[in-house]
């Protein structure tokens, strides 16, 4: 009994000496007092005002609302958070720190009213030594200070990114955390690193080194004597190495060794099929009583890799085609003030997608998603959010160079990181292009930011490659001589969205290699996609689901096929908010292979197909929760539709409530069937029944509409006009179908053209891009047929309520989007001109009704009326013309008695 007592003891005590005082940190995120005006002009003001303020929570952004709503534009300006802390008075003896994760744009901190610190740049982070600024009450066990962090997302032409197609929310948005440190430490001011950096210049099957550079603050005013200890663990945890050095540490300084283990023979090698993570523990302890003082973990991976011009990319001496997509940081209704899980989430996703790699476009991200890409085997390429366009200014650079320092510094120890990049498209709309010599000295400005932070890139770190991002304008790259400066260009390419068909990819891939004798990433290519738009005509920029998965295997094919091609970057991950952009849904930029929610939609499901070894199923279309169609034949009840279904599998076999609809091979990972829905619930079951069993189910809803209406639809029957779309509002369930013309003894539209937005180049197939006020369900007013005579249903008797919906195309507002290069050739358009007058059986509902100067343009507008239909009479809307063409946008006709 004794015995086992001390044996007791004795495990206590050597569990606490393990622990020692190595770096606390935890987050102070809950309960910040917050107020946004940029009226206030200094501390002392925002402090008087301090009864005013919310209690806010970090992750905390000021934008979450205002970059969704219909007013164009957003807060930009800054916003100042107060926070009291407690801290043990004991911490008088070490070293306090604030750890930012990120602050948009700018801060500015202040410690018990003292500013001690101002940052520029909002993806990156950053360390603020407070201690001298507390006032340790000795007579308390606790002390108090006082934290002030103003942040501000002004637009300041010194503070990089000055435009892009993102939103630039402002706010602490990412955690706050508290450090305490030992007086001795490794040293996190050092760029908010974590002062352990760590390379493997050599790597092979046999053998791999580990160059280690340690930067040890010492803030005390002695110099010291410490011992570092180095251990390496191996991927199953086992310890494989360990040294111990003397060092002597100055004063009030940064001391910097530079050493390197013995290499590490046969080592695991780190690849995304097998991600194999060493760690390293490098541990400070004092020389005399061995006591520890500090210790700093960090990740190791073994793996050599190479970019070629010709042959692409090689991962430990093996090709690899790198294929993923980029990613923003932004999610549904909360914007950039995410929590961490979401991130975890994506890269699960990323993998599960069968990605072997990921841009992290156009910023540094949360250090969640570099982890989690180490952990999970994806290849990374992180960048400094130089965008479209620069400053020629000293202290633009300046801001360029230290986000760049920042960023390689802060993540200096990930093994699935090989690119270092910078910039993107800056020469997309360059300044100054109708004058020449003007041009040539922004040109060269702009190179010269280029090769500061190429060369400062290299220097910091020589075992990773460097790239910057360009549109598809080879030549004007080339010209400026850019091209010449990174070691990867990254060509961002959207043949088949913004211009031209998709055809054209493969001329303009190649005639970027031949132009240009470097690596070649393709860092972007995308096509919007609006969740709720199906079509079976899939058409360029119809933001339907079915073009986003046409667009996308015709790029796969092509990139599988062109060993040239290291690698590509689908645009984008998720739907992300934009502000400023105009398409089907406002504010969003629709090119992800899922929502904003992280909702797949059926582009995801084609790539798993596509990238999956294990065998893989999914039918498409999940996301269209409630469709509605014609009957194929009058009094059929059955509605045919194509579904397909994604599969690695070669042959498929369909079940639709239980009964086969036979077996389709699948043509390039898709099996198109063709399905006879029946109104009501539609059970769809798809199988391979090969050895590599798998199957997946769907439960399709839809409301099968009768040719003639003897039996009126009691969800009644809802009709997008000028469209060739199946709408899906996914916030009332609600199922529209486009137009159909009408047929005696049936129903639909007479007369009337789909409405095609005047320009020379083809752009949409119909209607507009431009965002609709007074709703969100812009795609239902985008389109409309002009000049239509009657809307016309032959109905049994009964009361029934009609809904007109219209809107105003022929506005003079219309907005462009910098991306969209076509824009050029499109003409004005004309202010409307427009009266009509609307009957129902005879009845006049609406006099000489002119929509732009009752409600203006591009504004949604709703009427109901209700008409008694008698036996044997049909349900007319009529619309008669005084100046200019009527026009109608959608229609609902709904049963009451
Ligand atoms: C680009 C930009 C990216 C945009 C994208 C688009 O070339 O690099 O920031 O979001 O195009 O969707 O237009
Ligand atoms: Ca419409």
């Amino acid at each position: 009994m004794k015995n086992k007592l001390i044996l007791i003891v004795v495990l206590l005590l050597s569990v606490s000496l393990s622990r020692g005082n190595e770096q606390l940190k935890y987050t102070i995120n809950d309960s910040w007092h917050f107020i946004k005006d940029n009226s206030i002009i200094d501390i002392n003001q925002f402090l008087s005002k301090l009864n005013d303020s919310e209690l806010v929570n970090i992750p905390h952004t000021w934008n979450d609302k205002d970059v969704v709503d219909e007013n164009k534009g957003f807060y930009r300006g800054a916003g100042w958070y107060a926070k009291d802390v407690r801290i043990p008075t004991a911490y008088r003896e070490k070293q306090v720190f604030l750890f930012f994760e990120g602050v948009a744009t700018a801060a500015e901190v202040y410690i018990n009213g003292e500013l001690a610190k101002t940052h520029v740049g909002g993806f990156t982070r950053s360390v603020v030594p407070v201690s001298k600024y507390i006032n340790f009450d000795e007579t308390k066990e606790f002390s108090n200070f006082n934290i002030v962090v103003k942040a501000d997302n002004s637009y300041n032409e010194d503070w990089p990114p000055l435009k892009a197609d993102f939103t630039f929310f402002g706010g602490m948005y990412r955690d706050v955390s508290l450090i305490v440190s030992e007086k001795v430490h490794f040293d996190i001011e050092d760029y908010a690193a974590n002062g352990v950096f760590i390379t493997t210049p050599e790597v092979s099957k046999e053998s791999g080194d580990i160059n280690i550079k340690v930067r040890i603050k010492n803030d005390d005013v002695d110099n010291k004597r410490v011992k570092l200890l180095t251990r390496v663990y191996d991927p199953e945890q086992k310890l494989i190495k360990e040294t111990t050095q003397k060092l002597k540490l100055e004063a009030g300084v940064s001391n910097v060794f530079d050493y390197k283990l013995d290499p590490v023979e046969n080592p695991r090698l780190w690849s995304p099929d097998s991600p194999a993570m060493y760690r390293v523990v490098c541990e400070i302890t004092d020389a005399r009583t061995n006591e520890k003082i500090d210790e700093s973990t960090n990740s190791l991976g073994f793996r050599w890799f190479k970019f070629d011009v010709e042959e692409g990319f090689f991962l430990n001496g093996k090709h690899l085609k790198l294929i993923g997509t980029c990613h923003h940081q932004d999610f549904d209704k909360i914007g950039n003030a995410v929590p961490d899980h979401i991130f975890v989430e994506d890269i699960k996703g990323m993998k599960a997608m069968g990605s072997n790699f990921l841009r992290i476009a156009h910023y540094p991200q949360d250090p969640a998603i570099l982890e989690l890409c180490d952990r999970l085997g994806i290849i990374t390429t992180v960048e400094t959010p130089i965008i479209n366009t620069i400053t020629e200014s000293e202290a633009f650079t300046k801001n360029c160079l230290s986000a760049q320092k920042e960023m390689i510094r802060q993540n200096y120890n990930h093994p699935s990181l090989v690119i270092w990049a910078y910039m993107n498209e800056v020469l997309l709309r360059p300044k100054y292009m109708n004058d020449k010599k003007r041009y040539k000295v922004y040109i060269d400005y702009l190179v010269n930011i280029a090769q500061k932070l190429e060369n400062l890139t290299r220097s910091e770190d020589p075992y990773r490659y460097t790239m910057i991002p360009n549109h598809n304008n080879v030549n004007r790259y080339k010209n400026a001589g850019l091209t010449d400066v990174p070691m990867i260009l990254g060509w961002n390419i959207y043949n088949g969205w913004y211009g031209g068909g998709y055809e054209s990819l493969e001329k303009q891939v190649k005639l970027i290699h031949e132009m240009v004798n470097k690596p070649m990433i393709i860092t972007e290519y995308g096509a919007g996609a609006d969740p709720r738009l199906h079509t079976i005509y899939p058409t360029r920029f119809d933001f339907s689901q079915e073009y986003e998965v046409m667009y996308h295997n015709h790029y796969l094919n092509l990139f599988e096929k062109l060993p040239y091609i290291c690698g590509a970057n689908v645009w984008n991950y998720a739907d992300f908010n934009s502000e400023g952009r105009v398409d089907a849904v406002e504010s969003i930029n629709n090119k992800g292979l899922l929502g904003i929610n992280r909702k797949p939609k059926d582009a995801f499901y084609y790539y798993q197909a596509s990238l999956l070894s294990k065998p893989f199923i999914a039918i498409g279309t999940k996301t269209w929760g409630q469709r509605s169609n014609i009957e194929d034949k009058e009094g059929s009840g059955i509605s045919t539709m194509s579904v397909q279904v994604f599969t690695n599998q070669n042959e498929i076999e369909l079940f639709l409530n239980g009964k086969s609809l036979g077996i389709q091979k699948s043509d390039e990972v898709i099996a198109t069937f063709n399905v006879p829905f029946v109104d009501g619930i539609n059970k769809l079951r798809a199988i391979n029944k090969t050895a590599d069993y798998c199957e997946d189910l769907s439960e399709i809803r839809i409301n099968v509409l009768p040719v003639k209406l003897d039996k009126f639809p009691v969800a009644g029957i809802s009709v997008n006009l000028g469209d060739k779309r199946f709408f899906y509002d996914d916030q009332f369930d609600q199922a529209w179908m486009f137009d159909r013309e009408y047929t005696e003894g049936s129903w639909g539209s007479v007369g009337g053209k789909p409405y095609v937005r005047p320009a020379k180049s083809f752009q949409q197939p119909y209607g507009t891009k431009e965002t609709i006020k007074g709703t969100t369900k812009d795609p239902l007013y985008q389109t409309q047929l002009v000049g239509i005579k009657q809307y016309r249903f032959d109905v049994p008797a009964g009361v029934y309520e009609i809904k007109f919906h219209f809107a105003e195309l022929e506005g003079t507002a219309a907005t462009y989007l910098s991306y969209d290069l076509a824009k050029e050739n499109e003409k004005a358009e004309g202010v409307a001109n427009r009266t009509f007058s609307v009957l129902i059986n005879g009845r006049t509902v609406l006099d000489k009704f002119d929509i732009l100067s009752k409600y203006g343009e591009y504004q949604a507008v709703k009427i109901k009326s209700q008409v008694t239909v008698n036996e044997g009479e049909p349900l007319i809307v009529s619309f008669k013309k005084i100046v200019g063409e009527p026009v109608l946008n959608a229609i609902e006709l709904y049963k009451k008695m």
